[in-house]
């Protein structure tokens, strides 16, 4: 549960190497670890600080639906993958705008550059909105999770379901040993802005109840995996619910676990917490299938976390 979750902090701080990254921010990393979520005990939404629920459910949706194009985050108010697209958007040749090289690291050095990357964000996000075609062009992401969930390319010019594939398995062989999602695909890996780090993920069946473990290679342990452990619960309560079955278990193990060295303030205020009683996720339970669901199909009720940490995002 949660505990592990802080637990893993307070290791990565004490025992991580410090490592350097893609993203030239440094971290504190360890490779190898395992959490585990009882999910008949509650929902994990983290409680020693507030996570935006909303924004795990209309993410999730988003890759359920298959959709790459951060236009329908945007149009859910859900901004957390902007900076990829925007990323693609001030490399191309019709980016005509102030120079937006490596825009992370400086906006958090430089104030002034800060303000006209706000500027120009919020310019794209309107475009995006606005305009079809560039939406077309620039919202999308390419290969991420939706497209090798649901439209995973083959050599035969064909498309696979895997998510449809992988509920239909647990439904008519729920024994069975095959019941995997990969988003890693080796042959789009060397084309994408950023490889999918959640690499694969396997249901299983026993007494009733229906368990889900993720492989995630690279694990930003304060920002990223607070929504990972959510959302990859909720989609295990959906096809439990989809499959007649309980939620069991969200088992997540974990490659590269880092901690930015920008985020060391943030993870130490929430190890000076305490734990709260879990929330509760209620679904509406008159649709069936998971590609029915919308964001007012679910609650999460008795949620008092603690308050949100801001922490700036690694790009
Ligand atoms: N990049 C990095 N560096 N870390 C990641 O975890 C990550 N993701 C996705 C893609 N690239 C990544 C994006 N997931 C937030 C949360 C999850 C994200 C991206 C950003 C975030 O900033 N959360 C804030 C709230 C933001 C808000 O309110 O708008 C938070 O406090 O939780 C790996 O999945």
């Amino acid at each position: 549960g949660e505990q592990a979750y802080l637990n893993l902090c307070k290791y990565i701080l004490e025992n991580g190497t410090k490592k350097e990254d893609r993203t030239n921010t440094g971290t504190y990393s360890s490779f190898g670890h395992q959490m585990r979520f009882d999910l008949s005990e509650g929902f994990p939404l983290l409680t020693t600080k507030k996570v935006p629920f909303r924004l795990v459910a209309s993410e999730l949706l988003w890759f359920i639906k298959g959709d790459t194009n951060i236009r329908y985050l945007l149009q859910n108010n859900n901004n957390i993958w902007n900076e990829w697209a925007f990323k693609k958007w001030v490399e191309s040749p019709d980016y005509k705008g102030p120079d937006m090289d490596d825009f992370g690291n400086r906006s958090q050095r430089d104030p002034e550059f800060k303000r006209v990357y706000r500027e120009q964000m919020e310019l794209f996000k309107a475009k995006i909105l606005e305009d079809d075609v560039f939406a077309e062009e620039f919202g999308d992401l390419g290969s991420v999770y939706g497209k090798q969930w649901r439209k995973w390319k083959t050599s035969q010019e064909d498309t696979i379901d895997q998510l449809k594939e992988v509920i239909d398995s647990i439904r008519t062989k729920p024994d069975s040993r095959r019941h995997i999602v990969s988003a890693w695909n080796p042959e789009d890996v060397p084309a994408m802005a950023l490889p999918p780090c959640h690499t694969l993920f396997q249901f299983y069946v026993a007494d009733g109840k229906l368990s889900c473990q993720l492989y995630q290679r690279s694990a930003d342990m304060f920002l990223g995996v607070p929504f990972n452990i959510a959302s990859y619960a909720l989609l295990t309560y959906l096809i439990a619910h989809e499959c007649g079955l309980q939620a069991g278990e969200f088992v997540h193990t974990l490659g590269d676990a880092h901690i930015y060295s920008n985020h060391v303030e943030q993870v130490e205020t929430q190890l000076g917490r305490s734990l709260r009683p879990m929330p509760e996720l209620k679904i509406n339970r008159t649709k069936e299938s998971i590609f029915d669901f919308e964001l007012t199909d679910f609650e999460i009720t008795d949620y008092n976390p603690h308050p949100a940490i801001k922490a700036p995002i690694a790009v």
